[in-house]
């Protein structure tokens, strides 16, 4: 297997949405790339609305959009890329995927874990949580910034960081030039909804300590 790469602009600061409406924010403050991972909140016709919106809104502003979990979906509406866990890898058909040219990040946790995405060669690999998880819990403990060095250095692939990064600890991740993108779910929000001041700060942390 040989995914699509993403385009050689890095990923940079990747927001995780659980809505396809919280996009358009993101990216008039210069977002991207970004997820949506709407989990168990939608089925059926509402969801397939949903994924569209977001596909619609993310082509209208050149971004790189991934979708999380519903591959078929994702193929169905040409999203630019679908993000798996590492169980859903194994039940996803991801020669499906590939066929349709569609990009594939996978989720990590362990040196194991790189092990496995990596058989896939996919379009990036995401190794988390890098500090406890704000939004999320994970049974994983936090990889830190010496163990996210060490384990970007045996990967080829661009490297997503995750896991309760935030305006006050972005620096310390971006130093480490390990990671092309830095996703997170809770620091670019303020009471549920996209704050655009965050946002800008956090693209400009980007920019300033990853160069
Ligand atoms: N996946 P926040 S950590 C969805 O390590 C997710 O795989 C993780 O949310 C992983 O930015 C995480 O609020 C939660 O910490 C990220």
């Amino acid at each position: 297997m040989k995914f699509t790469k993403c385009d050689e602009t890095p990923l940079g600061i990747y927001p995780v949405v659980d809505r396809a409406c919280k996009l358009r924010p993101l990216y008039e403050c210069g977002i991207t790339t970004a997820q949506l991972r709407t989990k168990d909140a939608f089925s059926g016709q509402a969801l397939e609305d949903e994924v569209v919106e977001a596909i619609k809104i993310s082509e209208a502003y050149n971004a790189r959009f991934f979708l999380n979990d519903f591959w078929e979906l994702g193929i169905k509406h040409k999203a630019y890329g679908i993000h798996l866990g590492q169980e859903d890898i194994q039940e996803a058909d991801v020669e499906a995927i590939l066929e349709a040219g569609i990009r594939l990040g996978i989720s990590t946790h362990t040196p194991k874990e790189i092990e496995i995405a990596l058989g896939f060669e996919p379009s990036y690999l995401a190794i988390g949580p890098i500090y406890e998880p704000i939004s999320k819990k994970l049974t994983y403990d936090p990889v830190g910034i010496e163990d996210l060095k060490r384990w970007a250095k045996n990967v080829e692939y661009p490297i997503v960081a995750i896991g309760g990064i935030t305006i006050e600890n972005i620096q310390a991740v971006v130093k480490t030039k390990a990671a092309s993108g830095i996703a997170m779910i809770s620091d670019v929000l303020e009471n549920g909804e996209i704050s655009k001041a965050r946002v800008v700060a956090l693209i400009e942390d980007f920019e300033t300590y990853g160069n």
